[in-house]
């Protein structure tokens, strides 16, 4: 099924000038960008998109990191876009995440570790509506989709 996933470029990317080189591994995987702009976080948003974490020990250094500067956020569109995304994401800390997975192949921290992407369809769609306006994730109609997919695919 078509879908669309938000993807976050952590501040150390922002830091590190390595956005555009996550950007492109998306983009040469053939996931389309539907929206993407810069935006910073506070600690309003980041207390809901972490609520998961609030209790946790590291939360507050968690909150100030992705607080340091900027983050990029995508909406980033494709078959099985949610777990492909996952997938090429690698696991949470960069020092057991794969090599050839974003964290495994950018990132030594369990934290400082490059991307943020939604785990399911469910926080897929908060996740999307907490950072972008509708008006701001984009239709692409069929650009590009007979070279990305055979006809039987979408
Ligand atoms: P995910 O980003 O792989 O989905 P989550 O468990 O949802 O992992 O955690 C969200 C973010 O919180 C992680 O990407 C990481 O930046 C941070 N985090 C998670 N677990 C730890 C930890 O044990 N120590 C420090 N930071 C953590
Ligand atoms: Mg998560």
């Amino acid at each position: 099924m078509l879908e669309k996933t938000l993807v976050l470029l952590k501040p150390c990317t922002f830091e590190r000038g390595l956005i555009g080189e996550i950007i492109n591994r998306f983009e040469k995987k053939g996931l389309r960008i539907a929206g993407m702009k810069m935006l910073q976080l506070d600690d309003e948003i980041l207390a809901e998109h972490y609520a998961h974490l609030v209790g946790k020990p590291f939360f507050g250094i968690l909150k100030e990191s992705m607080m340091r500067t900027p983050v990029v956020a995508m909406c980033l569109e494709g078959v099985d876009a949610i777990s492909v995304v996952r997938t090429m994401t690698g696991s949470t800390n960069g020092r057991n995440a794969d090599p050839g997975t974003i964290r495994g192949d950018y990132c030594m921290s369990n934290q400082q570790n490059i991307v943020h992407a939604s785990d399911s369809p469910e926080s897929a769609q908060a996740e999307l509506n907490r950072f972008f306006r509708p008006e701001e994730i984009f239709d692409l109609g069929s650009l590009n989709m007979p070279r990305l997919y055979a006809l039987d695919e979408v």
